[in-house]
């Protein structure tokens, strides 16, 4: 079933997150989310979330950069031009353009969802995916003291999650990773995740983490670095996982080539869409490195694509997939994202398309900016 796109409008909200969540690299007490809407010729209409955040200490895309590359280069590529499928968008995208890629991810993405709701199929079983639910992480940020981090990781534990991410950095990450494994006792589902807090010179105390048993270290190194992290991981027990690092598929051979991680956290947006991570996703599962979704704070709309993605068989180890209440007080859909006691979130597999509402009244008044684009 062809697509051919009518129409792609951009919009910013503001959203309280109920707590700040710092990482090495910068702290967010709120989220400014570019929410995208899609038509489709025949009328048809999905939302989408670009997951770029408000500056560019995660990757160099902010939500800015992405509204102006959505604009002046993703949109005149698709807009009003027939695809025979969604496959096919991330090549038009991706053709003397480079970069960008949480910008093409955003209308990528809700063109596969315009797809299977043409198609009348949820999300999930266009993909392929085949999970009735998916095991889900918390992702805890950085806190003042090991006791404060204590107290959140034993909230969580109680709370039935089934993996526990710590995010550390130089001078809070022994002392509080030893801390919540001690609190949470030696069969907790531990990691960390630095966001390239350290360098290859600091491996010292990424050595002493092994003793802690964590199921992963995430992205120890620079945000774009396959080679030292090959060095690193050779002096790890631990198995490093890569984030920020793997913008495509060819960074994932580049990683199973060099021995740079064993596993690998599929951000769609961070990797340009679904196509590329469905690309990633079969690459890892040939060559036995298992992947999981990780997170970008997103709201309820972008929760959506990742927790269908989350289903394709390939998908490991829990998701950074938290309940919308992790996040907000009140997320944009409904129903809102649950987790049940055992740390699942459920899949919607039955309704076409995404599986949740969005709540319209609620976004216009969060709405800071818009802007229509037609073919
Ligand atoms: O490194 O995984 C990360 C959030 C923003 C930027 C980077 C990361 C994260 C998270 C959040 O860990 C995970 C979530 O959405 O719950
Ligand atoms: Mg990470």
């Amino acid at each position: 079933m062809s697509l051919t796109l009518r129409q792609i409008a951009l919009r910013e909200i503001t959203l309280h997150l109920k707590e700040p969540f710092r990482i090495s690299s910068g702290v967010a007490s709120h989220r400014r989310i570019l929410l995208v809407e899609l038509t489709d010729a025949d009328g048809t209409h999905v939302w989408a979330e670009c997951v770029a955040g408000e500056a560019p200490n995660y990757s160099p895309e902010t939500v800015d950069t992405a509204w102006l590359a959505i604009r002046e280069w993703v949109a005149p590529r698709v807009l009003g031009r027939t695809f025979e499928n969604a496959q096919n968008v991330f090549p038009a995208l991706e053709q003397d353009f480079r970069g960008h890629r949480m910008a093409k991810a955003a209308v990528e993405m809700g063109m596969w969802a315009l797809a299977a709701t043409r198609a009348e199929q949820s999300l999930s079983r266009f993909l392929g995916g085949t999970r009735q639910e998916i095991a889900t992480g918390i992702s805890l940020g950085i806190q003042e003291s090991p006791a404060k981090l204590v107290e959140k990781a034993r909230a969580a534990q109680a709370q039935g999650y089934r993996k526990i991410k710590l995010k550390i950095q130089p001078g809070s990450d022994v002392a509080f990773v030893a801390a919540v494994r001690e609190a949470l006792g030696p069969d907790a589902p531990l990691m960390a995740d630095a966001n390239n807090a350290y360098t290859l010179a600091e491996g010292d105390a990424l050595e002493e983490l092994d003793r802690f048993g964590l199921v992963m270290i995430e992205q120890p190194l620079a945000w774009d670095d396959v080679v030292q992290h090959a060095q690193l991981q050779q002096r790890l027990k631990t198995p490093i996982c890569l984030d920020e690092s793997i913008t495509g598929p060819d960074k994932a051979e580049d990683m199973v080539a060099l021995g740079s991680g064993r596993i690998i956290n599929i951000k769609p947006g961070r990797v340009g869409g679904f196509a590329a991570s469905r690309a990633i996703h079969d690459f890892c599962a040939r060559h036995d490195v298992p992947v999981w979704c990780g997170g970008m704070l997103e709201s309820g709309v972008g929760r959506a694509y990742n927790v269908a993605l989350a289903s394709l068989p390939n998908f490991l180890l829990p998701g950074d997939l938290s309940p919308s209440a992790r996040y907000w007080e009140r997320d944009i859909v409904t129903p809102e994202w649950t987790m049940n006691g055992h740390g699942m979130v459920r899949v919607p597999r039955d309704a076409p398309g995404l599986g949740i509402t969005v709540d319209r009244d609620r976004v216009e008044n969060l709405t800071v900016r818009r802007e229509v684009i037609t073919a």
